[in-house]
């Protein structure tokens, strides 16, 4: 069976935009993949949090990752933080990585922009502790959305890199990007991504937003000023990324639903909408409610901890023997 590996960082309440460009994907991946989802809470700590939040943000993730369907039986799932060799890797791939290409990356320039004095090191060095994440494993995917591509893609530079001075070592994966919903675009502000670091709380709907609350947000969705459901990203993209999260969700093609709300302006269209982001998020929520407290949820983490581990550490001390570290060869 084929390897995946994929994390989300505790750095705030789960998005529409989480659920739809990855952890939808996981739970249908898990049928035909050995997959590994971690909880990446070291990579949190490239901003200041606070300890108690973040600390309910890991377990809520957890517990998110099963309600939305990952079956423990099936996926492992576990905290970045619980295994070292996380940042014992990092650290090697520190030395197998050049400044130069991560100042490359868009995410930390995009970030660095404005205060690079404040930013801490942990930003700038962050996309190879996401290296060490996947080259652990050894996977043959890491599926992830759109903004995280060129991330994954320098884990695959790093690799070769690694491999080619030390001798084969690292299985070099390819990034997995969703055809649909890579990108949930702001409700607000349909040129910026979905993030729960965003600018007006109606710009992005939460995993744990109140239902009605939620239909709300996708009615007050920022739409143009015609009336036509037409896909048209570059034009239309408020009610292009309406399309897409329709289309998701409902398993109808773009076309489809075009078809559906022909002559109809966008008042039908939204208020069908919302009810089925509400009925699913409804759905996903009464799972969520039910494990969180549960003491499944530990042993669950145990067990996902428990596997992981074995594999990490094994790979960690072969990694060390390889760069002439410590006295085993
Ligand atoms: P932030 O938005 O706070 O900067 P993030 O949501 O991008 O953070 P993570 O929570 O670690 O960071 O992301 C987890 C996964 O969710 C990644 O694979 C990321 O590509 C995906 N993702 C995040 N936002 C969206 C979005 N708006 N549309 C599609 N996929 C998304
Ligand atoms: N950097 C990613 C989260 C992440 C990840 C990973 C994703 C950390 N390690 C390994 C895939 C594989 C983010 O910010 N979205």
């Amino acid at each position: 069976m084929q390897r995946m590996v994929s994390g989300i960082k505790p750095t705030g309440e789960l998005t529409l935009g989480n659920y739809i460009g990855a952890i939808k994907n996981f739970v249908d991946f898990q049928e035909k993949y050995e997959l590994f989802v971690f909880i990446a809470d070291l990579h949190a700590l490239t901003t200041i949090q606070d300890k108690s939040k973040l600390r309910k943000r890991i377990k809520d993730i957890a517990a998110f990752y099963i309600a939305c369907g990952l079956d423990p039986e099936k996926a492992t799932i576990f905290i970045q933080s619980e295994i070292p060799a996380h940042s014992q890797m990092s650290y090697l791939l520190e030395c197998t990585s050049y400044v130069g290409e991560l100042n490359r990356m868009t995410q930390y320039k995009d970030k660095s922009k404005d205060d690079s004095a404040s930013i801490q090191t942990s930003m700038f060095t962050y996309p190879v502790l996401m290296a060490a994440d996947i080259l652990l494993y050894d996977p043959d995917f890491v599926p992830v959305g759109d903004d995280q591509k060129q991330h994954v893609e320098l884990a695959r530079n790093i690799a070769e890199r690694f491999n080619s001075r030390n001798g084969e070592f690292f299985k070099v994966p390819e990034p997995v990007i969703p055809k649909a919903g890579a990108r949930i675009m702001d409700l607000q502000n349909p040129t910026k991504k979905m993030s729960k670091s965003g600018d007006t709380d109606k710009g992005y709907i939460l995993l744990t937003d109140n239902l009605n609350l939620i239909k709300n947000k996708i009615k007050s969705a920022v739409t143009d000023s015609d009336t036509l459901v037409k896909f048209d990203k570059e034009k239309k993209p408020g009610i292009s990324n309406l399309l897409t999260i329709y289309s998701v969700l409902s398993n109808l093609t773009i076309a489809e639903i075009e078809n559906k709300y022909t002559n109809q302006g966008y008042g039908n269209f939204k208020k069908d909408l919302a009810e089925i982001v509400a009925t699913q998020i409804g759905k996903i929520q009464e799972k969520y409610n039910q494990i969180i407290n549960s003491n499944k949820l530990n042993q669950i983490l145990d067990a996902g901890l428990e596997k992981a581990s074995k594999i990490a550490h094994k790979k960690i001390m072969k990694a060390n023997s390889k760069l002439g570290l410590g006295r085993k060869k």
